[in-house]
């Protein structure tokens, strides 16, 4: 196990928050095997061009290296190409820093070839303007390395062309899968099934309510993998959803945030967050027993960035059975536990109130000709009376607004 050195520096921040801020490096670098030694922070009003902290610090930490033998010195946020090189030349270990770590975490949880591709073309990113300084330091004996499948691997052999040409490479694949995903995704909006998001930080339970909801509403699908674990998810699933009498929704499981979310990573899971973006309604959710703030913070900044911003939200706190306490909090939330169940039938209520809100009840006529319309909106839809006359079925039901566009040749009485 390497063991490391993590450095933190309290510029836009305070002590404390740059303090909590490391506990969660350590976390993540656990994730890799890396076990955590010693932890500095420097307060500082600038950073230092040349080595990011102080030169002071430096020495500082330099000898901390030799006297705890550390092999890897993490820093909480991004250096610069030219602060790693300068990093690592003085003080001759693997230097490395927060976005460096999460890209590793996503390399070795990648599964499918979506998120493999979305992966490695963020770890090429990453690595482009970086390729001189990490070269000198790998060709290095004795730095630390660990097992995590990174961008260290093959750095030796890659100069700047190579990486250029594997971007525009991968781009291409992911271009292509991003094709066939929109047409998967144009059947379902012929559907127009309202798209419901589970969105929040890593860990939060967005997968574990996919699962409680699944089995809230008695479908016997395969459940999705829950586990604590940072970024167990990393692929969106999308599963149908449907109580009893009521009609159907898609539910969307997405992979989790975490501060300071390498620019690169959120570029390249461009397709995979488009999911995001185009849904009806996000379930913002928190861990309400490890209650964080900040953890809301990221996530609304996230979902600035990629131009969710504006949908519509649902707080949902978890972990409640086992919280001290509830959250004080500006806006109104949820509270639910996905052990006990407790308020996930309050959730798939609000959920409903919130997608189909805008629906009304029509009454449509539909000749005998067109039966698959009918099959189609018994299917998707509330049926609150069916009449069979001479002229065709007569079909009392709740249609959602783009259904009442979808079915206006039918309609023959605006609200019944
Ligand atoms: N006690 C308790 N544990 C929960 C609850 N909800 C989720 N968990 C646990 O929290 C951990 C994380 O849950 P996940 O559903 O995998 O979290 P996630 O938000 O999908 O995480 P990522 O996929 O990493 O983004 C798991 O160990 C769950 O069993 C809850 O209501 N109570
Ligand atoms: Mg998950």
């Amino acid at each position: 196990m390497d063991q490391a050195l993590l450095v933190g520096l309290a510029y836009t921040q305070n002590y404390e928050d740059t303090m909590r801020s490391l506990d969660e490096l350590e976390a993540l670098a656990e994730a890799l095997d890396i076990k955590t030694i010693e932890k500095v922070v420097q307060n500082a009003k600038l950073i230092t061009p040349k080595y990011y902290v102080g030169s002071g610090k430096v020495q500082e930490i330099k000898s901390m290296i030799s006297v705890m033998d550390i092999d890897i010195v993490i820093f909480d946020d991004t250096l610069s190409p030219v602060q790693q090189r300068n990093l690592e030349e003085e003080l001759d270990v693997q230097v490395i820093d927060r976005s460096f770590l999460i890209l590793s975490i996503f390399a070795l949880r990648a599964q499918t070839k979506e998120a493999m591709l979305e992966v490695e073309l963020a770890q090429k990113m990453y690595l482009l303007p970086r390729l001189i300084g990490m070269r000198s330091s790998l060709s290095r004996q004795g730095g630390g390395s660990y097992n995590a499948k990174g961008p260290g691997e093959t750095k030796l052999e890659l100069d700047r062309r190579r990486l250029s040409e594997d971007i525009t490479f991968i781009k291409r694949e992911l271009e292509k899968i991003k094709l066939e995903k929109m047409v998967s995704r144009k059947q379902r909006m012929k559907n127009r099934l309202p798209v419901v998001a589970l969105v929040g930080y890593t860990n939060a339970g967005k997968s574990s309510i996919m699962n409680s909801l699944a089995e809230y509403m008695h479908h016997d699908s395969e459940p999705v993998l829950e586990k604590d674990m940072l970024f167990a998810t990393l692929d969106t699933k999308a599963k149908r959803m449907q109580k009893e009498n009521y009609p159907p929704f898609i539910l969307i499981d997405t992979v989790g945030f975490v501060a300071k979310l390498p620019h690169e990573l959120i570029r390249s899971f461009e397709s995979t967050l488009s999911d995001v973006v185009s849904a009806d309604l996000l379930i913002h959710v928190v861990d309400g027993a490890y209650f964080k703030e900040e953890q809301i913070t990221t996530t609304k900044e996230v979902l600035q960035s990629i131009g969710a911003g504006d949908i519509e939200r649902l707080l949902v706190l978890t972990k409640k059975e086992i919280a001290p306490y509830p959250p004080v909090l500006d806006e109104d939330y949820l509270f639910i536990s996905n052990r006990t169940k407790e308020n996930i039938d309050e959730l798939v209520k609000m959920i409903y109130g919130h997608i189909y809100k805008q629906n009304r009840i029509e009454l449509l006529k539909i000749p005998f000709d067109q039966g698959h319309i009918y099959s189609i909106i018994k299917e998707n839809n509330t049926i609150l009376e069916t009449r069979y006359e001479d002229d065709g079925t007569y079909v009392k039901a709740i249609l959602t607004p783009d259904q009442r566009i979808i079915y206006a040749p039918y309609i023959i009485n605006k609200s019944a």
